[in-house]
């Protein structure tokens, strides 16, 4: 993603906030694990979606007065020897080429302090009256979580009374529902890494005794590609698969059981999710071929379904209503209310810098968004859990399907482990 990418929504946030007023972004704390090992950092994506930065302890100001944009960004000062250990920090020229900030507007954390304090005392700066002061507040307090804006947050309210606090989480879930044709491309350049993944498992089928097998054999197409993984995998053999959020993945695999891989790397930030299930022994079942075939046709009228100004709650219906009627057919339920047994979690969820991209879902689905399709039926009593999960872009009169050319159909899947 070039600069141009993060100048845009920097004045994407300018155009949503009030005249007269500040927009504050942190990019996150480094958290101790134990000892003195650290978590890998993982930059909030608000913040790294106006700068295309991936440094903790950075902050980027947004500033608009009479209506004139301005900008700032502060970070730390690289320290040589630690550089030593750690790796150096971003120059104030590197953060410049990264986010498109001009280096003259990029001033070390030391200075923070200070210049809010020009802006929010405007004793020199008359002209300059702050009226707003916008954070990125999402609606929690957790422990070790966003605690930079509210704890700015805190201490405004308590110093500068009069200064009226937003915040901005929800204009920039707006702003991030919809992507720009670069967002994804990178998203589609995730899917084709998942997909050589899932092919490499697929391909060593014969060598799957346990679900760890499995998750070596994907993880290493990941590692060769420089990727890393944006969720934790699931990879659920039999009856595990029908735990939807099975991590697991590390019992032994019965020889005629489906493999279940819900799986999805990073492409500078931006997330694939995707689900195959396939047979290890290289042919369905009977049975199995039939619960895969319900799921894999509630998967596809979905996406045909699927495009601008459907709400979440009219795929909803439409996905369990199909699955219901499969699972009559299946003889597993009589009534469609008992649908819940077998089928218990949405049909998708907005995908970007986020696996689960927040989204305001009561918007429904709009043009340029990119959405998950993951129907599934999950029969415990048969060890068999099955779901198929594409990525979606919404345009205006229909779908697209990113993930197309990760096969799905029983007869492509056969072949293809076919010896
Ligand atoms: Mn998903």
């Amino acid at each position: 993603m070039n600069a141009e990418f993060f100048t845009k929504n920097r004045k994407k946030v300018f155009d949503v906030i009030a005249d007269n007023s500040l927009a504050l972004f942190h990019s996150g704390y480094e958290h101790f694990k134990t000892a003195d090992a650290v978590y890998p950092f993982v930059v909030n994506h608000n913040f790294f979606y106006l700068t295309g930065i991936r440094q903790a302890n950075v902050v980027v100001l947004i500033v608009k007065f009479n209506h004139q944009y301005d900008e700032w960004l502060f970070i730390d000062e690289n320290d040589p020897i630690l550089a030593k250990w750690v790796g150096h920090k971003l120059s104030k020229e590197e953060a410049s080429q990264i986010s498109g900030i001009p280096v003259q507007k990029i001033r070390y954390n030391v200075d923070f302090t200070n210049l809010m304090l020009n802006y929010m005392q405007p004793l020199r700066f008359s002209e300059h009256v702050i009226e707003k002061l916008y954070l990125d507040l999402e609606y929690r307090n957790l422990p070790l979580y966003n605690t930079f804006a509210l704890d700015f947050a805190k201490k405004v309210k308590e110093d500068y009374p009069a200064l009226e606090i937003k915040n901005i989480y929800l204009d920039m879930i707006k702003l991030r529902m919809i992507k720009e044709p670069e967002e994804v491309e990178l998203i589609r350049k995730s899917i084709v890494t998942t997909k050589e993944a899932i092919y490499n498992v697929m391909k060593n089928r014969h060598n799957l005794q346990t679900e760890c097998d499995a998750e070596g054999y994907f993880g290493f197409v990941l590692t060769k590609n420089g990727k890393k993984n944006s969720f934790g995998n699931i990879i659920a053999s039999g009856k595990n698969a029908t735990v939807l959020h099975y991590e697991e993945n590390n019992s032994p695999i019965e020889k005629d059981s489906l493999l279940l891989m819900d799986v999805g790397c990073y492409t500078e930030n931006y997330s694939s999710d995707i689900t195959r299930t396939f047979p290890v022994s290289g042919k369905f079942t009977k049975r199995q071929k039939e619960v895969y075939e319900v799921v894999l046709e509630v998967n596809k009228k979905c996406i045909a379904f699927a495009k601008a100004g459907v709400t979440w709650q009219e795929i909803n219906d439409y996905a369990k209503e199909l699955l219901a009627e499969g699972c009559i057919r299946l003889g597993l339920i009589k009534e469609k209310a008992e649908l819940s047994r077998y089928y218990y979690h949405s049909i998708g969820h907005s995908l970007g810098l986020d696996v689960h991209d927040p989204s305001l879902m009561s918007l429904g689905l709009k043009e340029g968004m990119v959405i998950t399709i993951e129907p599934g039926l999950y029969i415990a009593e048969e060890g068999i859990g099955v779901r198929i999960e594409d990525n979606i872009l919404i345009l205006e009169k229909e779908s697209r399907n990113l993930s197309e050319d990760i096969i799905k159909e029983v007869a492509d899947i056969e072949n293809f482990l076919a010896d």
